[in-house]
């Protein structure tokens, strides 16, 4: 009987227990459980976020990847692949401490242990299902974010690229940038990292997918992505020779300025009075790169100790680059002073191709190369002038074949302007041929050509070739150690006047 009441009192207590207890212990045990697998879930998921980031560079590029174009969609695959594995481990381990407790090994009595297990094993199983649940939903929301951070950086990236070549497009740059060792046109350079010891090359800086505003160097190093916001700092490559490009390349407009002309005629010479007569007057004139650099002082040096330039090596034909102006009103001219050689030798004349982007050319012509010249003075005068001075190729034959070679190229002589330098004024002043000529005006000096040197065919097909075409006198000569010859002022205004006009208050 008592073993009867017993019985029944236990079965009473027990209903009235679960029914009571029953799910606050199942929600409790359940939310505990909920809670840990979830932490555990952010904890992976943050421990792979922060992993380090060297494994998570794009193949192609020396770069990191930006976060939302790669690496967030890789940490949230390998989180949810260790999520599948850690995860399941933990109910487990829960699983098997619970019976262990209250199953098989009770503190307890039996007959509580027993129930209150069961109570336990099912909040673990209803906290697992729960937690797969909100694990699920966060992963979705990463996966969400993620695309939608992905796409809004390339849209970003997109209106960038498009300012940046808006700015380009207002410094006339949009046809790239002009490399002084290979000629052709860069639409946008490569850069090397500047950190020390780094040196890395970066093919396209430009925003996307290894970042919008800078990116990343594998050495660490952040660096803008667009020329605009200070990529001209950076040393610029060119993509089609691989050589360095001027400083500041994409930072301000561009001039190339050919000098044409037959071997000792005094391009040379004619183009470091050009840039000293610039100094002097003002204009701040920064080499855009240590060749330019070296070479303009030894011919300043030449030209102030009135020393002659040595011939222009044939192998060499670069640019002079240099920056004109201060502030942000400057621009990159290069001067391309080449080898007479060149204009005479057709298989040469591949070396031209810089002319393509020229639109003022300057021709040097030497009246000492034409025989006219000597014929009109008296033996006395033709004893004064230095004949070794002259150079030895008819301009009209110069002219005929660089026009040719430059149209050739591609330049548009018929938009283009022409300037002719008349070299070595100071020596041919007192010959007596110029008695009566107005130095500093261009009608009269094509007269003269016309007239003296019997070059009235090469001045016509001058005026007929180019747009404008215009003669200048000049002396390629320092007057002491601040001054040039006067004579390279209005050569200088004119050439500067067109599309530099900004930079030479002539
Ligand atoms: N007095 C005087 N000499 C000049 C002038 N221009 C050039 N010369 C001299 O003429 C010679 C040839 O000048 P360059 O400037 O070297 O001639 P280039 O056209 O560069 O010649 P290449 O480089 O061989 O094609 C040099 O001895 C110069 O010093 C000038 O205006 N006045
Ligand atoms: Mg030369
Ligand atoms: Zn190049
Ligand atoms: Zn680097």
């Amino acid at each position: 009987m008592i073993y009867v009441v017993g019985v029944a009192l236990y079965a009473f207590l027990l209903v009235t227990g679960v029914i009571l207890v029953g799910p606050l212990v199942v929600a409790g045990r359940a939310l505990l459980l909920d809670a840990e697998l979830v932490g555990r879930y952010l904890a992976l998921l943050s421990d792979e976020v922060r992993r380090d980031r060297a494994q998570k560079q794009g193949p192609d590029e020396e770069a990191f990847r930006q976060y939302f174009h790669g690496p967030a969609m890789r940490d949230l695959t390998v989180s949810c692949s260790r999520a599948t594995r850690e995860l399941p481990a933990v109910v487990r381990d829960t699983l098997r401490a619970t019976g262990t407790n209250w199953l098989t090994h009770p503190a307890v009595s039996r007959l509580v242990a027993v129930p209150f297990g069961v109570l336990l094993i099912t909040g673990v199983l209803v906290g697992a299902v729960l937690a797969t649940a909100v694990v699920a939903l966060l992963v979705l929301l990463y996966a969400l974010g993620t695309v939608l951070l992905q796409g809004l950086s390339r849209v970003a990236a997109q209106v960038l690229r498009a300012t940046d070549r808006g700015v380009l497009r207002v410094r006339e740059l949009h046809n790239g940038m002009l490399c002084p060792h290979c000629y052709e046109r860069v639409p946008y350079p490569s850069y090397y990292c500047p950190e020390a010891g780094c040196g890395r090359r970066h093919n396209d800086i430009r925003p996307g997918r290894y970042g919008i505003l800078r990116r990343r160097c594998l050495c660490g190093r952040r660096l803008p992505t667009l020329i605009m916001t200070g990529g001209y700092r950076l040393q610029a490559v060119c993509v089609h020779c691989d050589s360095r490009m001027s400083q500041e390349t994409g930072h301000y407009p561009e001039l190339v300025v050919p000098l044409i002309g037959g071997t000792a005629a005094g391009k040379t010479q004619l183009m470091a009075a050009l840039l000293m007569t610039l100094e002097t007057g003002g204009t701040r004139v920064t080499p855009a790169d240590g060749t330019t650099e070296e070479e303009y002082a030894a011919l300043r040096y030449a030209l102030t100790s009135a020393n002659h330039p040595r011939a222009t090596p044939r192998a060499l034909p670069r640019a002079y680059s240099v920056l004109l102006g201060a502030g942000r009103v400057r621009r990159l001219v290069h001067l391309f002073d080449t080898a007479g050689e060149r204009f005479t030798n057709r298989e040469d004349t591949d070396a031209l191709r810089y002319a393509a982007a020229a639109r003022t050319f300057v021709f040097v012509l030497d009246p000492l190369s034409v025989p006219a010249f000597w014929d009109g003075l008296s033996p006395a005068r033709r004893a004064g002038i230095d004949r070794s001075l002259a150079s030895r190729v008819p301009p009209d034959l110069v002219f005929q074949q660089a026009v040719q070679a430059v149209r050739h190229m591609g330049a548009p002589l018929g938009r283009s302007r022409l300037a002719v330098a008349i070299s070595k004024l100071d020596l041919i002043e007192d010959s007596g041929l110029l008695d009566g000529v107005r130095t500093d005006d261009s009608e009269a000096a094509g007269e003269w050509l016309t007239r003296e040197l019997g070059l009235g065919n090469l001045v016509r097909s001058m005026r007929h070739e180019f747009r404008d075409t215009r003669i200048f006198f000049t002396a390629s000569i320092a007057l002491g150690e601040a001054e040039t010859h006067p004579s390279l002022r209005p050569l200088l205004a004119w050439c500067f006047g067109g599309e530099g006009r900004r930079v030479f208050r002539g």
